[in-house]
């Protein structure tokens, strides 16, 4: 669903007016919550239109998690709970083997999972906005410590409540220390503050991204989206506002000071200090207009993203890639060089923005997109690695850097999503700067969602939150529903390389199946039903599972082994 947002001349800053509008809004919201029976986060990843051809993917479709746990094609892995009972869970980070934090969107508790267990005192409570079904506590990171005395750093990225209804302070980066005993989280020392409001008051204030990560040089990245359709430079807007710390990917050092080789900053500092318009610091010189001073210009390391749920760095290349949502086609899966331009608002997938998918015009080398921002030749748009055609809303993206699943997945990417309930697979290039496509995907788009089926890898986990790698090598999926769970092999592997002791550990556990009972399924504690079209969607989905004879194991989910030691 879609608000429909009025002209800009209404509801502008008279406070009555505003009153007015937040009111009018609330009430909108209100009735489609109830109508929806609260079903929506993520909600506005995807419009809706009458396209017949898009409104089945489209919108607001969350996927249910199937009533007999997800499975995994693989028949050598089986996916096993760790943890359940979680309330909206965003975000997952490891402080050590079964010691885990994690996010809940909208109680704004930082929980720590230990063994299994959900321990009763949060380390953190922040004030979070939660009007929008986009904010809440949404992204963590832990640095490492090489020194066990010093307290290590973990980064939180929130929507802070502004006090008032509606309004939000801003979404925030902050710092914090992690007490040496694990149990707080102390110190906050604020790094990022970027907007959380919509420019108009009658829009959602969706699309606040949120994932964290540090990467190889130390730096802190996290993502953020339009942010309630802003528009300006970040979103290819020439004339629009300067850059204003939304629709970009932002990076800062763990101290919260601007990084020094910032992609879209001349070596010269032109970029930064000029306003006339007349500087140039590339072949494509200064357009008029870009590189009007912002205080968010040495923040950005990519540009032009609608909204994304999903970044994560190459452990072989040291490169960074992201998942993106489009509105009602589009979704993407991008390699995010320094300055990249992802194209929002003009392109999204490879195909020109608009309520329906309009002419190819996202292509490196086939009629790129022109009169993009591109900050002095500094920042390069470049074509999604992969595209979806029809929307699947791409949330995590993680690369499995462990042997823990078998050689043959080490240092893959997968992904998660919104909209089907899917776990998807990609091999990267030789050269690990694209995918390893072929066949209907050879193209690098998935035309139809039969194409897309080439790369999903585990199925029925409802909406996937989150993805990350365990110390113990294996995957860990975060899912909305409340259930944490992990892929694991059924059998000792020998491939492993550094990671065996954990395996031999789980290898022990006996691999007693069940079935589980309707009451365990995510979901059901918030009396949601399925759409008829999520129904169709589940469906679809075993039924798949059930031709696909490739060893999926429809109801088995093996307990998840406790183990008998705490390692800090
Ligand atoms: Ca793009
Ligand atoms: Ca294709």
């Amino acid at each position: 669903m879609r608000i429909a947002v009025p002209s800009d001349s209404f509801c502008k800053s008279f406070s009555i007016r505003r009153v007015a509008c937040i009111t009018i809004l609330l009430v909108i919201l209100i009735c489609s919550s109830v109508l929806s029976n609260g079903r929506y986060y993520f909600g506005s990843l995807h419009g809706i239109n009458n396209s017949n051809q898009f409104v089945a993917y489209a919108a607001y479709t969350k996927a249910l998690s199937s009533p007999g746990g997800p499975t995994v094609n693989d028949p050598n892995l089986r996916v096993k709970i760790v943890a359940k009972g979680l309330q909206i869970p965003t975000s997952i980070a490891f402080l050590g083997p079964n010691d885990i934090l994690v996010l809940e969107k909208n109680t704004g508790d930082v929980l720590r999972v230990l063994n299994g267990e959900i321990l009763k005192t949060p380390l953190l409570h922040v004030n979070v906005a939660t009007l929008f079904i986009e904010w809440g506590l949404l992204g963590i990171a832990v640095s490492k410590s090489s020194n066990a005395n010093e307290p290590r750093n973990v980064f939180i990225y929130y929507t802070e409540s502004g006090g008032t209804t509606g309004v939000a302070a801003g979404n925030r980066l902050y710092r914090y220390d992690l007490t040496t005993d694990n149990s707080q989280l102390i110190n906050p020392k604020l790094l990022l503050d970027l907007p959380a409001n919509t420019p108009n008051p009658l829009a959602e204030s969706n699309h606040n991204g949120g994932k964290v990560l540090i990467g190889r040089d130390s730096n802190v990245y996290t993502v953020i989206g339009d942010v309630g359709s802003h528009q300006g430079q970040a979103q290819n807007v020439e004339r629009g506002k300067p850059l204003d710390g939304t629709s970009g990917i932002l990076r800062t050092t763990q101290d919260g000071q601007p990084v020094a080789d910032n992609p879209l900053v001349s070596n010269s500092g032109s970029t930064t200090d000029d306003t006339s318009g007349k500087g140039k610091a590339g072949k494509e010189g200064q357009k008029k207009g870009e590189g009007l001073s912002s205080p968010f210009l040495n923040d950005y390391y990519a540009y032009g993203i609608r909204n994304s749920f999903g970044i994560d760095i190459d452990p072989v290349t040291g490169k960074l890639w992201d998942t993106e949502n489009g509105p009602t086609f589009g979704d993407e899966i991008n390699l995010v060089n320094p300055g990249f331009n992802s194209g929002w608002l003009q392109v999204t997938g490879i195909w020109k923005a608009g309520p329906n998918p309009g002419p190819v015009i996202g292509e490196d080398n086939n009629n790129p997109p022109k009169n993009l921002v591109t900050f002095g030749g500094k920042g390069v748009y470049r074509a999604p690695e992969f595209s979806w055609l029809q929307p699947i809303g791409p949330t995590a993206l993680k690369f499995l850097n462990s042997a823990q699943l078998g050689v043959q997945y080490q240092n893959d990417m997968f992904v998660g999503d919104v909209n089907t309930g899917s776990l998807y697979h990609f091999k990267l290039n030789q050269q690990r700067d694209g995918l390893a496509l072929t066949g209907a995907l050879a193209d690098k788009v998935a035309n139809t969602p039969q194409e897309s089926q080439q790369v999903v890898f585990g199925r029925g986990f409802g909406t996937i939150t989150d993805l990350q790698v365990g110390p113990d090598g294996y995957l860990y999926v975060l899912t909305f529903g409340g259930t944490l769970y992990r892929i694991v092999t059924l059998y000792p592997i020998s491939n492993n390389g550094n990671n065996g002791k954990e395996l031999q550990s789980t290898s022990n556990t006996p691999s007693t199946s069940y079935t589980i009972s309707n009451n365990n399924i995510p979901f059901s504690s918030n009396n949601q039903q399925p759409t008829p079209n999520q129904q169709h969607q589940q469906k679809t989905s075993n039924n798949e599972s059930s031709n696909n004879n490739v060893g999926v194991v429809i109801g088995r989910i093996i307990p998840e082994h406790t183990p008998s030691r705490i390692i800090k």
